[in-house]
């Protein structure tokens, strides 16, 4: 049984979504809505999954090649984190780069100053200065950090969420917010086997499964919705053409029902499209931060080139 859930004040932008995307032709919610509190947990679970690789490579590519990083970094440089750092990532980079300053962005308040919180515990030296924001726009900058060089910091191949389009908006915001001449230190997930893509979006113990169905719980609880959970099941499909990962919910069996009013009818064998991954060759990568206006001066892959990460200038 699922835990009960309260009905909480629907947030408008979720409705308008989930309403428009459930009514276009071909039916996709934004993967954003995924990140519930409970998506959130599910997502933080996935990344412990022994199928899901991205994580703890990642980490472990941070891991051997810190010195190396901090050593190509400015030694009076200011750490930008597009995101809210609360991953173990950022203390890795922290105790190699000894940064002035270290500013983490994200929108969502609340982990911002929590992690913030956690990391001044660790790091009490060092300034942490939380910029509540929508890192897709360009940012300004605390002024304390005026004149420091800037690396920004940007792991987990969050990245990879976005189609070509949004990325290179993405890495040109990032600039923007940086400033000519600043780093960017950025994580991607590399092409690979796709029995090893799909596994690690379709893993044997249904982590991803339950991360993917949680959004129609959640749809369920906020919108006043009538979905048949049990009617869908988790897809995750590799996209060759698109070279990416997608998952999708899959209805079993017919069905109807309704979302604020709205009544929707999906037949047997058709989808909801929830979630992008792509997967970079190492050409692509150099190729979409060119296009942004950031030059490759440096790559980190793992012995099995599963994952990357890139030191771009721009
Ligand atoms: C958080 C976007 C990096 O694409 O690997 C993991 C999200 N979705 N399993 C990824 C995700 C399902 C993850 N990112």
């Amino acid at each position: 049984m699922d835990a009960p859930r309260v009905a909480l004040a629907a947030d408008p932008a979720f409705r308008a979504d989930v309403l428009a995307g459930l009514a276009a032709p071909i039916r996709a919610v934004p993967a954003r809505w995924l990140y519930d509190h409970r998506g959130s947990q599910l997502f933080e679970e996935i990344t412990r999954l022994p199928e899901y690789y991205p994580t703890r490579t990642e980490t472990a590519l941070l891991e051997a090649n810190s010195a190396e990083m901090a050593a190509l970094a400015a030694s009076d440089a200011a750490i930008v984190e597009f995101g809210s750092g609360s991953s173990a990532k950022t203390p890795i980079l922290l105790r190699a780069v000894r940064p002035r300053a270290y500013v983490p962005i994200d929108i969502s308040g609340d982990f911002l100053r929590e992690s913030a919180e956690s990391l001044r515990a660790e790091f009490p030296d060092l300034p942490v200065l939380p910029v509540e924001a929508n890192f897709m726009d360009p940012i300004a900058l605390p002024g304390s950090i005026a004149g420091l060089p800037r690396l920004g910091f940007f792991p987990g191949s969050t990245i990879g969420n976005m189609v070509a389009r949004t990325a290179v908006d993405l890495l040109r915001a990032m600039k923007d917010t940086l400033g000519e001449g600043s780093r960017l230190l950025i994580g991607m997930d590399r092409i690979k086997d796709v029995e090893v893509l799909r596994a690690a979006y379709d893993d044997a113990a249904g982590v991803t499964a339950a991360f993917n169905l949680n959004l129609l719980h959640r749809i369920n609880a906020e919108l006043d919705a009538d979905i048949p959970v049990d009617a869908f099941r988790h897809r995750a499909i590799w996209n060759d053409d698109l070279s990416r990962i997608e998952m999708h919910l899959e209805a079993t069996r017919d069905v109807v029902f309704s979302v604020s009013g709205t009544t929707f009818a999906m037949r047997a064998g058709e989808t909801i499209h929830t979630e992008n991954s792509h997967k970079y060759g190492h050409r692509d990568s150099r190729l979409l931060l060119r296009a942004a206006g950031w030059g490759v001066i440096r790559e980190w892959t793992d012995p099995k080139q599963w994952f990357s990460i890139l030191l771009a200038e721009a």
